[in-house]
């Protein structure tokens, strides 16, 4: 029988499963429950989570509906969980994920306050051999990445950095104490997604608030409030299924339905009328709702990136300070979209200053605060919004190794290699849910992380009906995905910003694309293909790929 999780571990499993966010549960539950495996999750944190854990900043929400953002692995669930908001709050999903480890009995398989350090296949014995930093010695047939695609926060090498006095904080690794900014002067770097829900939050607290912004952006009110009840009991609960499943064969994760009209085809007074009821409306549909070029014809994107700016100019009272918000270096939707609750809004207020650090670029961190250019700023509380290593930052601080002890990392030199997102070639039996080459961060997250934790328990049971030992991708079909998923991504306007989807926000880190834009549908379809040919691209029990770089 397996043990109990407790450090120390030396046991001989069927699976480990790394990160207890909703990737490691929900992978967890499959295999325990539907396979009859024996599975043990490592987690860093002293709870679950994951992003949930510790992104606890101020406003901190997800922008997918609350109706969509779930589990739907138990029926029962998804009948008896009730949102309050129109878009899940930090803490409520905190709160599902503990209610859906405390339903299912997950955590005696959880052990907590763990990194994994080290994942080393042995050829000998075609096992996982996992150390962790509390002297885990663990090994099993198969190693299951579930550590999220934006979990390794960064914060920039600024001079004199470690100099300050007052207390500096990462929106990425909020500390699980409140935060008081009641009277404190409190200076922000970052206007990314945690930037602008914190902005707003932040504002309302302190005393004052300063804004450093390198890019202006583009956001869209959120238009959030309490859940519709009325919808989610006659429309939703009674239609779920019909509901996940257009979600499952959309483009994002979200049972929407795209315009067909054309934005440069249509008049001015139509697009400013379809521009007006998106932004009155709030929330994403500004983007899928009004035209269905502004994704893909720069003309288009035009109109409607013209139309916020007109909307910031009209919001922001002090012309200057508009003037600076303005985004005008690269199109709509080619970095993360954004949706917001009173961002520009809170440049109108009195405490709030806006320093644009293109023109007046930070120089360095003093004991006191940050002096840029042209000013010195002092602040008792810094927050870092400044972003995350995304997508592989989190798999390169283990030491991960395949066969003839390739590291990961040396694999990934160039950029991150994987077929279908899944897999890596040379490192059998390890399986990523949402891994760089999958839809996973351009997509309603839940959404994603099922069809990989389903998508893996199922060719996890096929190996074992069909005594497959191990799976592994070939070369040649990771080569030929990765070119695919480059060749996807070239027309689309992600290519026309720095963003970290390029990984363009660390420096040294190779400029790829790292998600596949082809849409959640399309990735489904192409998986269950590759499935119903008996795993094509995978080399299955023993056959060895030649070369692995
Ligand atoms: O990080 P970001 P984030 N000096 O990288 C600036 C998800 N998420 O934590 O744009 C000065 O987007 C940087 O400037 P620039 C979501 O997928 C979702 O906000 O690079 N500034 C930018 O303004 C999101 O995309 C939700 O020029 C520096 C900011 O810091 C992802 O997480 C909520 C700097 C970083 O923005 C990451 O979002 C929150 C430097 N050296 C997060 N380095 C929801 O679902 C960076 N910046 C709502």
């Amino acid at each position: 029988m397996q043990k109990k999780a407790e450090p120390g571990n030396t046991q001989d499993l069927d699976a480990i499963i790394i990160g207890a966010g909703f990737a490691g549960l929900g992978m967890l539950w499959r295999l325990r429950e539907e396979l009859g495996m024996s599975a043990q999750v490592f987690e860093a944190g002293d709870d679950v989570g994951g992003t949930w854990y510790w992104n606890r900043y101020p406003g901190a929400r997800c922008d997918s509906e609350s109706y969509i953002y779930c589990l739907t692995f138990s029926k029962e669930l998804l009948q008896d969980w009730n949102w309050s908001g129109k878009y899940p709050e930090q803490p409520e999903i905190l709160s599902y994920i503990n209610h859906i480890a405390d339903r299912f009995d997950l955590r005696r398989n959880i052990q907590f306050n763990t990194r994994v350090a080290s994942a080393r296949f042995i050829e000998e014995t075609n096992r996982w051999e996992v150390e962790t930093d509390q002297g885990d010695r663990v090994t099993a047939q198969y190693l299951i990445t579930g550590v999220g695609c934006i979990s390794t926060s960064n914060i920039p090498e600024i001079k004199g950095r470690e100099t300050f006095e007052g207390e500096s904080y990462h929106t990425g690794a909020w500390p699980h104490e409140e935060v008081d900014f009641t009277g404190k002067r409190v200076g922000i770097i970052g206007t990314g997604s945690s930037g602008i829900q914190a902005i707003p939050v932040i504002a309302a607290q302190a005393d004052s608030l300063t804004v450093f912004q390198r890019t202006p952006q583009y956001t869209i009110p959120a238009r959030h409030g309490t859940v519709n009840r009325k919808f989610l009991e006659e429309e939703v609960k009674p239609n779920y299924e019909a509901i996940l499943d257009k979600a499952r064969r959309s483009k994002g994760g979200a049972p929407v339905e795209f315009s067909e009209r054309l934005a440069v085809e249509a008049t001015a007074e139509e697009r400013k009328e379809a521009y007006e009821a998106g932004w009155a409306e709030g929330g994403h549909k500004f983007l899928w709702g009004s035209f269905k070029d502004i994704g893909t014809d720069r003309r288009a994107n035009d109109t409607a990136a013209e139309f916020i700016r007109s909307k910031i100019r009209e919001t922001v009272k002090d012309p200057e300070t508009a003037e600076k918000l303005l985004p005008t270096d690269h199109p709509l939707g080619s970095k993360r979209a954004l949706i917001d609750t009173d961002y520009f809004e809170t440049y109108n207020r009195d405490n709030v200053e806006l320093v644009d650090i293109r023109h007046s670029p930070i120089q360095e961190i003093t004991p006191e605060g940050i002096r840029t250019e042209d000013d010195e700023h002092k602040f008792d509380m810094i927050v870092f919004a400044t972003g995350f290593d995304a997508m592989t930052g989190t798999f390169l601080k283990m030491d991960i190794r395949g066969r003839d002890n390739l590291s990961l990392k040396e694999k990934w030199a160039e950029g991150p290699k994987t077929y279908l997102g899944l897999q890596v070639s040379g490192f059998p039996n390890m399986f990523m849910i949402t891994g760089p080459g999958s839809p996973s961060v351009l997509s309603n997250m839940t959404i994603s992380i099922e069809q990989h934790q389903d998508y893996i328990r199922d060719f996890i049971d096929y190996m074992r009906n069909n005594d497959v030992e191990t799976a592994e991708a070939d070369l040649d079909a990771e080569s030929a995905w990765v070119d695919h998923v480059n060749k996807v991504a070239e027309p689309t306007m992600y290519m026309l910003a720095d963003s970290w989807y390029l990984g363009a926000n660390i420096p040294g880190k190779p400029r790829i694309f790292m998600p596949y834009a082809g849409g959640v549908g399309t990735y489904r379809e192409k998986c269950n293909e590759i499935a119903d040919n008996g795993y094509e691209g995978f080399i299955l029990s023993g056959e060895v790929a030649e070369k692995v770089t």
